[in-house]
């Protein structure tokens, strides 16, 4: 090893240090740079906060309770690895996450998966009925990628009033056309962090065949809903499907996982 590389990667590692000492420890932050060692999230009893977070391969995701019941915690069964974890009312749980991908975790106590629709439902007779309590998280490798991509074409079908896929990936700068096949008009818009701003403008889908295209230049986990059909509820950290409408109860939200654009 030559002296020009060893002190280059002595400066590279003290960048690295100096970086992660700056880090401040927040899904957000963790999100945007990779630094921070764990991610965490917080469930309380109705839903889980924040509702999407993004890790990279080896990051620690604690799930910490603050709700007065407990928590079983389960995956979709589209998640690259099973998680099944029971956590105690006020508890916390540490989850290492190691194949890349895109989990849809909920709370299996109030929660169901619906194979058919391929979302989660609030299960009837539960305490917070009609709220599902959910949250989405990729993991991906060291440098942003890993995860299969999918198609980039929802569709709203005249069946279910649901966005079909709920979720997909997609590669920075792609064109993701959403289609209205429903008798219902509907639109397309971003759930935001509170001072985030939107990363896409609402997109209205006019009812019989309206489509409309949405491209995020950034890489991230994109959470978006029609508002027409669901409700946001802070206090609550989920959505409540409205009641009169023919999705219910499946929640009328979708997300895009935005990998990094290839490279040229
Ligand atoms: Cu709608």
């Amino acid at each position: 090893m030559t002296d020009t590389s060893m002190s280059r990667r002595t400066f590279l590692a003290g960048a690295a240090l100096l970086g992660a000492a700056l880090a401040v420890e927040t899904p957000a932050a963790a999100a945007r740079s990779g630094l921070a060692r764990a991610v965490r999230v917080r469930f309380h009893g109705t839903g889980f906060q924040p509702m999407t977070a993004v890790l990279r391969r080896g990051q620690t995701l604690w799930i910490d309770s603050v709700a007065a019941q407990p928590l079983q915690l389960l995956s979709a069964p589209s998640a690259p690895q099973r998680i099944a974890r029971y956590i105690g009312a006020g508890r916390a749980a540490a989850l290492r996450l190691e194949v890349p991908g895109l989990y849809l975790l909920y709370d299996a106590l109030s929660t169901r998966f619906d194979p058919v629709v391929q979302q989660v439902a609030a299960r009837s007779g539960s305490r917070h009925f009609p709220l599902p309590a959910y949250a989405a998280v990729l993991v991906t490798d060291p440098d942003g990628g890993g995860v299969p991509l999918t198609g980039a074409n929802v569709n709203i079908p005249d069946t279910s009033m649901t966005f079909q896929p709920w979720a997909l990936v997609c590669r920075a700068g792609t064109p993701v056309r959403f289609t209205n096949s429903d008798m219902d008009a509907h639109v397309v818009v971003p759930l935001l962090a509170r001072g985030e701003s939107a990363p896409f403008a609402a997109l209205p889908l006019p009812a019989h065949g309206g489509t409309g295209t949405i491209r995020l230049a950034r890489p991230g986990l994109y959470h978006y809903y029609c508002p027409l059909h669901a409700r946001y509820r802070p206090k609550e950290y989920t959505f409540e499907p409205l009641r009169q409408f023919g999705g219910f109860p499946f929640v009328m939200d979708g997300l895009v996982a935005v990998v990094p654009a290839a490279p040229v």
